[in-house]
């Protein structure tokens, strides 16, 4: 980023007069120390977890930059998730350097912009970094005591890189693009990122608190687009009534709502949100709330828009679920990781025979063959953590075809999707998409099922949006259809 001043083309010149008048008269600062984060020694038990696999070694792990939405405006900064596992640090900009010892303990030193205060002009003249446009930041002093790290100024990172060993220096690629290797990320440098991924495979105590928010967030959610169902028209209007407690409980949602009806349920990152309903739909919806730690939530729910499953969606969504049933059920330390997406898959396989989309179930399963993916889509299971397609740097030996382990949280989503077009699929079940998906935790003697409390069987989800539905009007959730002329014609 530049050290220039930023200033727009709509801003007037700054007139030395003013210049002085705006540098003087301001009352000094608090000296009070900043508050250390909470977990503050989980930080560094993280810094020193990773400096042990690398020792002798100088690691560099940037946060990035906010990404520019169009022109001078910006997207909310949301911190690297490495950076932030190892710091617990939000703010942008910001390089964490690992000096590790020959014995693997690391010295951390964090780079961080200065503050300068209002002594020098940029805190108003600066429309990126300014406090007075941007808020405050919390410069080399108080970053220190608020992550318990020793700071240097940003500007010295440059120096100080280059000054240490190159054969000995990792960086953590595709954060900051001007610290990445010209021409693609290093073998050294993709094992950084690995390193990362696979240790945060692993979730400690803090970590799965916070997950255990962001469910019981994300189960409000829920509950506050059920019961806003039976008065909303369309897509937009769950997408915004879920984004509304994603903010008011936490940081965000943790990825694009997926607020998909009828048939768009069939798309499976549908987040365009903006169909109205049709008569006897689904709802499936694919949402997250994002906790202030990051950490976020993976939930699916496939919902009667009115109430009821009609006689098709509900043998769809029992096979769905009893598959879902089948994973939970090789869910346990010790199993293989695609343990439980075989036993879904093998479920879904006999059903789809059963309601006579493919002729023989055993030969769909053949590995050869595996036609049953034709409607199943995607494997049922990923981790979840900071990233909601969490440790995606893991080798495939510790993730894809490893060991579920104590402490590993993922997900359980089996789901059937039936196109509109597809004439393998009998007419009346063309059109209808279902997932149900749960977020676990692997522990010593098996599984819990961390979003258990949010409905799941056909009958406590018909009787969950009934219910919903006759309090209508109450909480958050009264979506009065507020949609007019701004609403566009459904997609499909
Ligand atoms: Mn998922």
């Amino acid at each position: 980023m530049s050290d220039q001043p930023r200033r727009a083309a709509h801003d007037t010149g700054i007139p030395e007069g003013l210049l002085r008048f705006m540098t003087s008269g301001w009352a000094t600062p608090p000296g009070t120390p900043a508050a250390p984060i909470e977990g503050i020694e989980r930080f560094a038990a993280r810094r020193a977890a990773l400096a042990a696999a690398f020792p002798g070694e100088v690691l560099i792990v940037p946060t990035g930059h906010e990404k520019v939405r169009a022109n001078d405006t910006t997207y909310r900064f949301r911190p690297g998730t490495d950076f932030y596992y190892l710091t617990g640090n939000t703010e942008p900009d910001n390089i964490l350097v690992l000096t590790v010892n020959a014995n693997g303990k690391p010295d951390a030193t964090l780079y961080c912009e200065p503050n300068p205060g209002k002594t020098d002009a940029t805190f108003f003249t600066d429309r990126l970094k300014g406090e007075l446009w941007v808020g405050p930041r919390l410069g080399l002093r108080q970053t220190a005591e608020r992550f318990g790290v020793a700071t240097k100024p940003l500007a010295e990172f440059a120096a100080d890189r280059a000054n240490a060993p190159a054969a000995q220096t990792r960086v953590l690629p595709g954060i900051d693009p001007a610290l990445d290797a010209p021409g693609g990320p290093s073998e050294r440098d993709a094992a950084l990122a690995t390193q990362l991924s696979e240790q945060r495979l692993i979730k400690d105590e803090l970590e799965i608190r916070e997950l255990r928010c962001a469910i019981a967030a994300t189960q409000a959610g829920f509950d506050d687009v059920v019961r806003g169902l039976a008065a909303a028209r369309s897509e937009r209007e769950v997408e915004v009534v879920f984004g509304a407690r994603a903010r008011r409980d936490g940081n965000d949602v943790g990825y694009g709502t997926i607020a998909a009806s009828g048939p768009n349920a069939c798309t499976l990152h549908w987040t365009r949100n903006d169909r109205r309903f049709g008569e006897h739909e689904l709802l499936l919806l694919d949402a997250g709330v994002e906790a202030d730690s990051l950490y976020t939530a993976d939930v699916t729910r496939t919902l009667p828009i009115d109430g009821t499953f009609t006689p098709e969606q509900r043998a769809v969504y029992e096979l769905v679920f009893a598959a879902q049933e089948a994973a939970f059920a090789r869910c346990a330390p010790g199993n293989d990781f695609l343990d439980p997406h075989r036993a879904a898959m093998e479920v879904l396989a006999a059903g789809l025979e059963r309601l006579g989309i493919i002729a023989s179930a055993a030969d769909a399963l053949r590995d050869e063959n595996q036609f049953y993916r034709r409607y199943s889509l995607h494997n049922v299971s990923h981790m979840l953590g900071l990233d909601v397609h969490d440790c995606a740097q893991a080798r495939a030996e510790t993730y894809k075809f490893g060991t579920l382990r104590a402490g590993m949280v993922l997900t359980v989503e089996p789901g059937l999707y039936f196109q509109p077009d597809d004439l393998t699929v009998p007419a009346r079940y063309r059109g209808i998409g279902v997932r149900i998906e749960d977020d676990v935790a692997i522990t010593p003697d098996g599984v819990e099922i961390l979003s258990a409390a949010i409905p799941r069987r056909v009958e406590e989800v018909e009787a969950w949006v009934r219910s919903a539905a006759g309090s209508r009007g109450a909480g958050a959730a009264s979506s009065t259809s507020s949609e007019t002329a701004s609403v566009r014609q459904p997609s499909r």
